[in-house]
């Protein structure tokens, strides 16, 4: 076995090999750019090795400055994680070269697997199902529009060197394949450098499914199947293993092919061949075809080592060491169901856009695995990959294994940017999803639902009042004297704009302004985790506060609240002006103020007395004072006028 390896990668795959290696007593070498200086993977490694700056292609894909690292630091070997280097077989070859071992399979088999034109003539070659079409040489129009009436409509063009569905055309009718071919070709010519296209029958209502292998450079064995069909835009959301609705039968039929693509190419080490199946019925052993194949360990490789009981690193360090393959296919355990989450730093209310942040809180729960390459304290770095973890639940069969993922998902606190916990909890509580009828178009169909934000309870509304006030946090103190005993919050949810209004009660607080008043009482702030007592019930909520937002979570999606400036909210309320509101009852003590004169933003316009404490009013914005209904000496009641502003015209 090696005594000190490298890592040529970053984020939670780095932090996982190392965890692996750490185990196994091999020494690990971490790589890490600029951006990268603090972080998990750095910190977990026994040493580590500025390669650049943080764009990837001048460090991650630099890889002359990794293979100097290696060779530095005396690492045998270098794992190269998944993405950036991993199936580059130049790479492969400079590697060798300087006399270190490459952690996956030769420089040939990743070649042999690159193009899909080739890769799909060698599975025929080797008695894999692939799709019926064209996957030849001759790139002619008239020949290609023939070959796709051969085929027959639907047909799919495809980029030879494409991959993510970059080069991608669906063709419905033979009028449209002339201008699809030419929008195929630019798309894989300037993403690839390369407009060669082949051509395939269109699988509807299709399934990806693929089966993890392993192989010692002459023998293969195959570890089962995975599902990957829930996907949206390319990107895997949700994964588990085995796949729902797979028969004993099939799962043969798939995995005998795996084999034999895996043994055609000489594989050695951690590979996964990727099907498509037919989905619109039952699976069947003749309803299965070879897509491409990754010649890589993948995202997804935790489910698999959840039913099989094995550490799939372990074995690609052992592989790439020179040991044998130890199992015969029979001896590979497949035991209950897993399946994983990709925790995603993005906003799937708003059009999945990606977003940045701090990570304020970073908490999973224990009884999940989390592969994580964040801490608290961490930023979302728009550089890379934005994973912040994936999380893995594994239970006796498939129903315990959602409920069990869902509640993870729950419990898992995470605060300071927007991540997609409530998309993929509400997905996982989906009723195809549930049922086993997953194929690559869910998503989409659902995706009105899927993300819609949920609608906050007025529990949770309150509790998000007080939390951004500062209340029980003890921030009232200081200014009590000053500021009325009953304050007046903006949270804005979902785009939505609510107020709310709270006052102290015996041991607590009372909040208005919706439908029904709320009491909490008992209010213990923590850390992140909050006690109160609602209706007599004494109940829990996991909040993180951020100079913006407040981020709160009780067993479900997250429900994230923005905090507008309470006293900008006073104005522009009620009386359907800019008007200034008794935000308590109380006794006007003193006017500061006359109708038509300019006050600018914070000057003191009235002193208003009550529960025997003077509380200020102060201007919330720049303007002219229109009316002042209430004289020195008035009784007020909540929610009176005091004061109007002459309207802002800007
Ligand atoms: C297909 C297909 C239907 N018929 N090939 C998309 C990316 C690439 N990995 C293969 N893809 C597809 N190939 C034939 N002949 C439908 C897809 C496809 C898809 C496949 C897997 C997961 C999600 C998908 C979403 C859209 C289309």
């Amino acid at each position: 076995m090696f005594d000190r390896i490298l890592i040529a990668n970053r984020g939670e795959i780095a932090c996982r090999v190392i965890r692996t290696a750490r185990r196994m007593g091999v020494a690990t070498v971490a790589v890490y750019s600029d951006a990268d200086a603090g972080a998990l993977h750095v910190e977990l490694a026994d040493e580590a090795v500025r390669i650049g700056p943080a764009a990837a292609a001048e460090s991650y894909l630099s890889a002359d400055a990794i293979i100097e690292a290696a060779c530095a630091t005396g690492a045998e070997a270098i794992h190269p994680g998944y993405g950036f280097l991993s199936e580059n077989p130049g790479f492969v070859d400079a590697v060798s070269a300087a006399g270190l071992v490459f952690i996956g399979p030769s420089a040939k088999a990743i070649r042999a697997m690159g193009l899909k034109d080739r890769a799909k003539a060698l599975m025929v070659e080797a008695g894999v199902p692939v799709v019926p079409g064209y996957h030849g040489a001759d790139q002619d129009d008239a020949l290609l529009a023939e070959e796709a009436a051969r085929i027959g409509y639907p047909v799919l063009i495809k980029a030879v060197a494409g991959g993510g569905g970059k080069g991608m055309r669906r063709v419905d009718r033979v009028d449209d394949f002339p201008d699809a071919l030419q929008g195929a070709r630019a798309e894989a010519a300037a993403a690839f450098g390369n407009a060669d296209v082949l051509i395939e029958k269109y699988i509807l209502s299709p399934r990806h499914i693929e089966v993890q292998v392993f192989g010692d450079g002459t023998r293969a064995v195959h570890l089962y199947e995975r599902d990957c069909s829930l996907q949206r835009r390319h990107q895997k959301v949700i994964e588990e293993a085995p796949a729902p609705g797979m028969t004993e039968e099939v799962r043969a039929a798939m995995g005998a092919a795996a084999v034999r693509a895996a043994e055609a190419i000489g594989y050695s080490g951690a590979g996964t061949v990727e099907f498509i199946a037919d989905g619109a019925g039952d699976l069947r052993a003749d309803g299965f075809w070879f897509m491409e194949m990754n010649t890589r360990l993948q995202v997804e490789h935790p489910v698999t080592e959840a039913i099989t009981g094995l550490d799939l690193v372990e074995w690609q360090l052992r592989v790439a060491a020179g040991q044998a393959l130890p199992w015969t296919q029979e001896e590979i355990p497949l035991s209950g169901h897993a399946v994983e989450a990709r925790i995603y730093a993005e906003d799937a209310e708003n059009g999945f856009l990606p977003v940045t942040g701090t990570l304020s809180h970073v908490d999973f729960p224990g009884f999940a695995r989390a592969d994580s390459g964040v801490r608290a304290g961490d930023a979302i770095s728009p550089f890379y990959d934005p994973i912040i973890a994936k999380l893995i639940v594994h239970g006796p069969d498939r129903d315990s294994a959602i409920a069990g993922l869902r509640k993870a998902l729950g419990a898992t606190r995470l605060a300071g940017s927007v991540t997609n916990l409530g998309f993929l909890h509400r997905l996982l509580g989906a009723e195809e999803f549930r049922e086993g009828r997953v194929d690559t178009g869910l998503i989409e169909r659902e995706s009105a639902a899927l993300t819609l934000a949920p609608t906050p309870s007025e529990e949770t509304l309150a509790l998000a009042t007080v939390a951004a006030l500062g209340l029980a946090q003890g921030a009232g103190d200081g200014f009590a004297l000053w500021s009325p005993l009953r304050w007046t919050q903006s949270l804005e949810h979902a785009g939505e704009t609510v107020e709310r209004q709270v006052e102290c009660i015996a041991g607590g607080f009372r909040i208005t302004g919706g439908p029904d008043p709320v009491e909490l009482t008992g209010v213990v702030p923590g850390e992140p985790l909050w006690r109160y007592t609602v209706a007599g019930r004494r109940r829990s909520a996991v909040l993180a506060l951020a100079a913006d937002r407040v981020t709160i979570t009780q067993g479900g999606a997250p429900l994230i609240f923005l905090r507008s400036d309470p006293l900008a909210r006073v104005a522009g309320q009620g009386a359907g002006g800019d008007a200034i509101l008794a935000p308590m009852p109380g006794l006007v003590c003193r006017v500061l103020s006359t109708p038509g004169k300019e006050v600018r933003e914070g000057d003191l316009l009235m002193v208003l007395e009550a529960m025997k404490m003077e509380h200020s009013l102060r201007a919330p914005r720049d303007g002219v004072v229109a009316t002042l209904p209430v004289a020195e000496g008035a009784q007020v009641q909540s929610g009176d006028t005091l004061l109007t502003l002459e309207p802002d015209d800007d």
